[in-house]
């Protein structure tokens, strides 16, 4: 198959894509259809690696308002509501959610996601239905699957031995919630505890870190020294870290050193954070994101998720990541010209390091030819114009298409 006439990652010029069994065969402009090759004409199309939702919650997807709306609109309100919706969760609830949600995600270019599971349930539900899930769905989404304790692992009961049953199970990576646990003890326990299953496993840690306005949360110091004492590193992720938006900045200079050492990565989640931080404030009132632009500054990975579809902690998203890159560039003030170019690397590159996804992730000859093409002829007109994904290609494999509206002004 070949792809004619793509801007790659908004080069100014175009090149065609020759596909062959499933890889990327040729990259070069002009190229000359074989006798029977089917041709796809992109002639001035912006061509991408496929987003990356890094960070997601898919077992509560698309349950808003089941069976209470959360009305505070704060993350704790949240947790009550989905502890309640939990009761009555099955295995084929989870999974028709899912697969619902897998479906808007595909026609908006995802191909990888990474979904943390809540394990603080007895029978461990969803996390059975997601590991059934990863692997029906391995054709058309690759999921990472993290162990994710909602209710806490030293403050919920039997929570150590959820969380290892889940990893048995097939988790792909560790999560935890310091800033849930009762105490700071048990907030730093947890963490402890986190790491030494992933190393006992040999896993990816993915942690919930200090997702609140309080500036005394502070496990994200204990993990990123963890990180870097057990040599797990970049194997390690801090999502969320909503409380670094308010510590002082003598503090956060100081933390800067350790964090760069451990070379963690950082997922913001910028559609989320923004609906629940600064919700005890009155005036001044805080936006709650982490300090992105200055992680990116000290050559920190950052990449940004969309967290919710639909349910107690977020009452709106459609799975765009367009979307969560718009919110995230206005509230983290990073709206120069190349930032707002390069943005689509929070939810392509950037998160294919956080997953692991290695070498062969990427537009390049030898690869899996997995890409999309976006009507625009670069992410700065695509983010503006709200530009829809053409085409998602899996493998070679067309995955989702789409005829973009026509409209008219009529004067
Ligand atoms: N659970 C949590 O602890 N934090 C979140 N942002 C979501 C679920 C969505
Ligand atoms: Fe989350």
């Amino acid at each position: 198959m070949l792809i004619k006439g793509v801007h790659i990652e908004n080069r100014p010029e175009t090149s065609d894509i020759r596909i062959t069994d499933g890889k990327f065969e040729e990259i070069a402009p002009d190229l000359v259809p074989r006798p029977g090759e089917e041709v796809i004409d992109c002639t001035g199309k912006l061509a991408l690696p496929p987003f990356i939702e890094s960070h997601v919650h898919l077992d509560t997807c698309l349950t808003a308002g089941e069976p209470v709306w959360n009305q505070s609109g704060t993350l704790f309100e949240g947790i009550q509501c989905w502890s309640l919706r939990k009761e009555t969760l099955t295995k084929q609830d989870v999974k028709d959610r899912v697969h619902r949600a897998v479906r808007m995600q595909a026609r908006n270019g995802i191909q990888f996601v990474r979904t943390h599971v809540d394990v603080t349930d007895p029978k461990l539900t969803a996390m059975e239905a997601l590991l059934e899930l990863r692997e029906e769905l391995r054709d058309t989404i690759d999921i990472q699957v993290v162990a994710f304790p909602q209710e806490g692992i030293d403050s919920f009961p039997n929570g150590r031995q959820l969380m290892e049953t889940a990893v048995k199970m097939g988790a792909d990576a560790v999560g935890a919630i310091p800033h849930f646990e009762f105490t700071r003890e048990y907030a730093v326990d947890s963490v402890n505890f986190c790491v030494e299953l992933a190393e006992k496993y040999d896993k990816l840690v993915d942690v919930h870190c200090d997702e609140i306005d309080d500036e005394q949360s502070r496990g994200l110091e204990v993990l990123a020294a963890r990180a870097y004492e057990s040599g797990l590193k970049d194997r390690v992720t801090a999502s969320h870290t909503t409380a670094m938006h308010s510590y002082n900045n003598a503090y956060v200079t100081k933390l800067m050193r350790l964090l760069k050492l451990s070379e963690i990565n950082f997922v913001s989640n910028p559609l989320v954070n923004t609906h629940l931080q600064g919700r005890m404030d009155t005036y001044p009132k805080r936006r709650g994101i982490t300090r992105v632009k200055e992680l990116l500054a000290e050559g920190i990975n950052v990449s940004f998720g969309h967290d919710d579809i639909f349910d107690p902690w977020y009452p709106l998203g459609t799975g765009n990541m367009r979307d969560v890159v718009f919110m995230g560039l206005h509230v983290c003030q990073m709206m120069g010209c190349q930032e707002i170019m390069d943005s689509y690397k929070l939810v392509s590159t950037n998160a294919a390091r956080t997953l692991h996804l290695g070498d062969s992730y990427g537009i390049k000859a030898g690869n899996p030819a997995s890409f999309i093409v976006l009507d625009a002829d670069n992410f700065y007109n695509a983010l503006n114009q709200k530009s829809e994904v053409l085409y998602s290609f899996k493998n070679g494999r067309m995955i989702a298409k789409a005829v973009p509206a026509a409209r008219e002004v009529l004067f």
